[in-house]
């Protein structure tokens, strides 16, 4: 496979000769950001001319291009992750060792791009590594923030944010593409005129900016595909520094223009649940769509002329969740304005090409804009609305006799506002959830009535992940063992982890599965202990959850569950506890008062029983600051119990419950997201569920029969104790106490049913963690886990969006 370097002293000359020509110095009088820079430089250009050659083969074969748009994606450090893929990792580690460099810590340098909130933007990721290996021609459309997601940091137990500045060394993997940028038009009015004696539309007087994309390639396993993640970036049209202005010393006034072009692409939006009515973020929303459309639609223009009935035959355009959804009016304005094509003909042209991917079913999270912002800010983008919004109403069957309530479900501009879910189904030939919980949702619920109307566009693509950087890459240990017993083909195919089912009676297996976890929990235990100063035993299991904070992903009933442990092992010392190390990562949404209040919790709570000699031997409370992709990867493979407890119905899918299935952990969860497909890959008795499940959840709330001050009544010993210490000052020592979530749970009639499932939910971690004394009993269910996780793949995930909706 490996082409990429002839042997191992042509890298260490080729990487020499690197290092000297972009730092100007001697080799030995290089920094290791020097060397860093270097190395990812050569890797870089060698991964261009795998680029070119994948480019040669897609144009020679036709090849259908497939352009993945998303606001965000969350792709991680890529040295390791491409160095692996193109099977030169363990040649660069010896040849930097023999020029006295460790890999690992040259690793250390690389920025780790936040340019996403959670599952949406890593699952973006995921699939564009899995389109490279499955030599699928896919490409990343999305946005170049200046400022990825904010940076946590705990001061007295609360989350603080500051700006996460990734840019400040430079980025050494992305290429600057000045001759590919795009003009973009804001804001001025929509004007008539003739054109070859057909009446046709242009803005005039629009405020414009530069999109600049910035190419980061995208290697594939097996290094015979080369991508590109495309993202863009926003500058001033032109040179509009005010020298006047500066003249007269009004710096700022100066540089107005640029500050204000820059503006929109300066921050990701840290709310992974809408972001409603802000100008900017619709700005970047047209700004990254309008950019791709015109690129995509270049190199179509390139390759097949203007033939656009082909379109649908050569390109697919997928639009991740609805941030994306004016790619459906931008192609119709292109095609028509600028193309000269009538509406039918676009239009058919237009959903044929586009698809959409629904994430959620939480309402606050279903975009809307009011129409006043959003026909001041895109004239001729709102008329085309307007008009698939026209003909979608003309066109609705009226002979149902509830017809009025359907078309008020399903229209695209309502009460004053554009729903932006109802755009991206109209404009798509294929809408699908997440996981199959979820898309059942969709269908019988959420959007029920566009599923009554055109059943055959809703399908099901069950999320995935990339079991390379999550498992190979993430836990060398495991995967060692994992290679040594069945082979390397897992990397290629995941489905060959099916394999380790021999080994799962092998005593002497079983003890190397528990060895390597025990080194990962040293691994993770040796970088809690340099980034919070905190011990934590790497025998006592280690029970983690690690996810965005949300009210709905409960992570206040897991620190309610270490609390009521608490409580009990003080009143009872005969109360017995499987020494538990409770992890928590994750950041809240800035401005998400309940979540944040969560974090100060679940701090406040660990700055008690830390100290507690009393109890902490036996338990031990671990907030990890700044979750993130790269530190992601030392708490998933460190993990023995995986916490996925969100209120059944609400999590669309979860990705994080695979990636520590797959590195052996033990879920525990509630029948929600792809939760449901983990038991039925692995079978109930290698998981612990309990609580509610999603119909339970919805007779419940119909019911209107659950009442939390019942609930709280029934249990003063234990629910009702948890209740009260929000407020008695038990847990207020660090930054005060918890009026806020008492009275969200209590005025909040326990919305999530986290009183309801307390009770289940402690009874089922104890049976679970008094298992784990029989050692050999838990390494066979981890392995386990383990073998029947290679569906998750998001390999597999792509080859069905390939097949089912790509046609690619
Ligand atoms: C996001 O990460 C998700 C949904 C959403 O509407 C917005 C964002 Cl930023 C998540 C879902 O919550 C999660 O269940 C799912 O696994 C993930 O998207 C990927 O589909």
């Amino acid at each position: 496979m490996n082409t990429v370097f002839e042997s191992k002293e042509e890298f260490i000359k080729l990487y020499e000769s690197s290092v000297m020509s972009l730092s100007g110095k001697p080799f030995e009088d290089t920094s290791d950001i020097d060397r860093f820079d270097a190395l990812v430089k050569l890797i870089a250009s060698k991964s261009r001319a795998i680029q070119t050659e994948t480019e040669e083969r897609v144009k020679e074969t036709g090849q259908k291009r497939v352009y993945y748009f998303s606001i965000e994606f969350l792709i991680g450090r890529l040295l390791d992750n491409y160095l692996l893929n193109l099977g030169i990792r363990d040649l660069v580690k010896d040849g930097l060792a023999e020029l006295g460099c460790d890999l690992d810590a040259l690793e250390e340098y690389e920025p780790d791009p936040a340019l996403g909130n959670g599952g949406l933007g890593r699952l973006a990721a995921c699939f564009l590594d899995s389109m490279a290996h499955e030599g699928i021609a896919g490409y990343g459309n999305g946005m170049r923030y200046r400022y990825g997601l904010f940076k946590q940091e705990i001061v007295n137990g609360a989350q603080h944010e500051t700006t996460d500045e990734w840019l400040s060394h430079g980025y050494p993997w992305e290429v600057r593409r000045p001759d590919k940028a795009v003009r973009i038009g804001f804001g001025g009015h929509v004007e008539q005129y003739e054109r070859d004696g057909r009446m046709c539309f242009r803005t005039v007087d629009t405020e414009d900016v530069l999109a600049v994309p910035y190419d980061i390639p995208v290697v594939g396993y097996g290094g015979k595909t080369v991508n590109k993640l495309r993202v863009w970036s926003a500058e001033p049209v032109e040179e509009v520094f005010d020298l006047e202005a500066f003249n007269r010393g009004d710096y700022a006034d100066a540089d107005r223009h640029r500050a204000e072009a820059e503006a929109i692409s300066a921050i990701l939006y840290p709310n992974d649940a809408g972001e409603h009515g802000r100008l900017l973020r619709l700005k970047q929303e047209y700004l990254f769509v309008s950019a791709g459309i015109s690129s995509v639609l270049d190199t179509f223009r390139s390759e097949h002329g203007s033939n656009w009935q082909l379109l649908p035959e050569y390109v697919a355009i997928h639009t991740n969740d609805t941030h994306p959804a004016m790619c459906g009016p931008e192609l119709m304005r292109v095609l028509i304005d600028e193309e000269g094509l009538e509406w039918d003909e676009a239009w058919d042209i237009t959903t044929r090409t586009i698809s959409y991917t629904n994430h959620t079913i939480l309402p606050e999270a279903l975009e809307k804009w009011p129409i006043s912002t959003f026909s001041k800010l895109l004239p001729r983008l709102y008329q085309v609305i307007d008009e698939i919004s026209r003909r979608y109403r003309d066109s609705f069957d009226r002979s149902a006799s509830d017809w009025q309530d359907r078309l008020r479900a399903t229209a695209i501009l309502w009460d004053g506002e554009v729903r932006m879910a109802n755009l991206s189904v109209i404009c798509s030939h294929s809408v699908n959830g997440v996981a199959k919980l979820h898309t059942d949702i969709l269908e019988r619920e959420t959007l029920k009535d566009f599923y009554a109307l055109t059943p055959q566009k809703f399908n099901n693509k069950t999320n995935g992940i990339s079991h390379r950087r999550f498992l190979a890459e993430a836990n060398p240990a495991y995967a060692k063992l994992i290679s040594d017993a069945i082979g390397t083909g897992w990397l290629d195919n995941a489905d060959e982890l099916a394999k380790l089912a021999e080994f799962e009676n092998d005593p002497a297996f079983l003890e190397q599965v528990g060895a390597a976890k025990h080194a990962n929990k040293v691994r993770l235990a040796n970088y809690v202990k340099r980034e919070c100063g905190l011990d934590i035993d790497p025998n006592s299991i280690f029970d983690v959850q690690v996810k965005r904070f949300h009210a709905y992903k409960r992570q206040l009933l897991n620190i309610f569950k270490v609390m009521d442990i608490y409580n009990r092992r003080l009143t009872d010392p005969n109360f017995r506890v499987a020494p538990t190390t409770f992890i928590f990562s994750g950041k809240a949404a800035s401005s998400y008062a309940f979540a944040k209040e969560t974090i100060r919790l679940i701090n406040s709570v660990a700055d008690v029983i830390n100290n507690d000699s009393r109890v902490n031997n036996v338990m031990k409370v671990c907030f990890i600051p700044n979750f993130r992709v790269s530190n992601a990867q030392l708490i998933y493979p460190a993990a023995e119990i995986s916490e996925q407890i969100s209120t059944a119905g609400m999590e669309a899918s979860g990705t994080s419950n695979m990636k520590l299935m797959m590195n052996g952990a033990i879920t525990l969860g509630t029948m929600d997201g792809a939760n449901i497909e983990i038991v039925n890959l692995a079978g109930r008795e290698n998981e612990k569920i309990f609580g509610l499940t999603a119909p339970e959840v919805d007779e419940l709330r119909a019911s209107g029969m659950h009442f939390a001050w019942d609930m709280y009544n029934a249990d003063p010993e234990r629910l009702g104790r948890v209740i009260d210490e929000l407020t008695d000052n038990t847990f207020a020592a660090l930054s005060g106490d918890f009026g806020s979530i008492h009275n969200e749970l209590m005025s909040g009639n326990d919305h999530d049913f986290v009183m309801k499932d307390f009770n289940s939910y402690v009874q089922a971690w104890e049976e679970l963690t008094a298992s784990y004394s029989d050692h050999a009993a838990w390494n066979k269910m981890a392995l386990h886990n383990t073998a029947s996780s290679g569906w998750f793949s998001s390999d597999r995930t792509i080859r069905e969006y390939r097949d089912e909706i790509w046609g690619a």
